[in-house]
């Protein structure tokens, strides 16, 4: 093995390592909370459908894992679909029901956590939600991992059917970051092939 196949060998372990080191070790969670009184209410009494909440996050800090939490009262939470959009414009569905298939009566969204990882999925859970679900299959939250979290962030609710209203009382913006030793080792691996592809030319 010559010497820049032997170079090339270490910087792939140690890559392998890396990947390993970041997938064990999550760094610190900063949990973003804002409090609203934001009606919800459906087309009949507004003319308009959409309730937005933007809560700022003031910190740089690139997203390992994104969880959303939501407090809201409804008098029948069937008629929301909520989005969350991130403020480089990323949009993801956490929630919502097919009318034809899916209906049922309950009430209020409580202590809502929306969590990739949480064993239930929203579809399993029952009003008010309370606890950590899964977001609607297909929507993954990991969509944002990798983004810069500093910005505005935007949650969006439509109430799309007629009659039942409700009110946003709280969203919770919450961004785990890599451990740091791993975030410098993934630097310092980005900086070693960028000098092994230079010696190369
Ligand atoms: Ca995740
Ligand atoms: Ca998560
Ligand atoms: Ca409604």
């Amino acid at each position: 093995m010559d010497a820049h196949s032997r170079l090339k060998w270490l910087i792939s372990l140690f890559f392998v390592w890396v990947s390993w080191s970041t997938a064990v070790f999550a760094g610190p969670t900063f949990i973003y909370s804002k409090d609203f009184d934001l009606p919800i209410l459906d087309k009949q009494a507004s003319g308009s459908s959409i309730t937005e909440a933007i809560i700022e996050v003031p910190d740089h800090l690139t997203i390992y894992d994104l969880d959303v939490g939501i407090n809201l009262t409804h008098t029948n939470v069937f008629d929301l679909q909520i989005f969350v959009q991130s403020p480089l414009g990323t949009r993801l569905c956490l929630n919502m029901y097919d009318f034809k298939d899916e209906f049922f009566k309950g009430e209020d969204y409580v202590q809502t956590i929306f969590d990739d990882e949480a064993e239930i999925p929203i579809e399993q859970g029952t009003a008010p939600f309370t606890g950590r679900f899964r977001p609607k299959a297909g929507s993954l939250l990991e969509i944002f991992d990798g983004e810069d979290a500093y910005g505005f962030w935007c949650l969006q609710i439509y109430d799309m059917w007629y009659w039942d209203t409700g009110n946003l009382e709280r969203v919770e913006i919450i961004v785990t970051v890599c451990e740091p030793t791993a975030l410098s080792l993934l630097v310092l691996g980005a900086g070693l092939t960028v000098l092994f592809r230079r010696r190369r030319v």
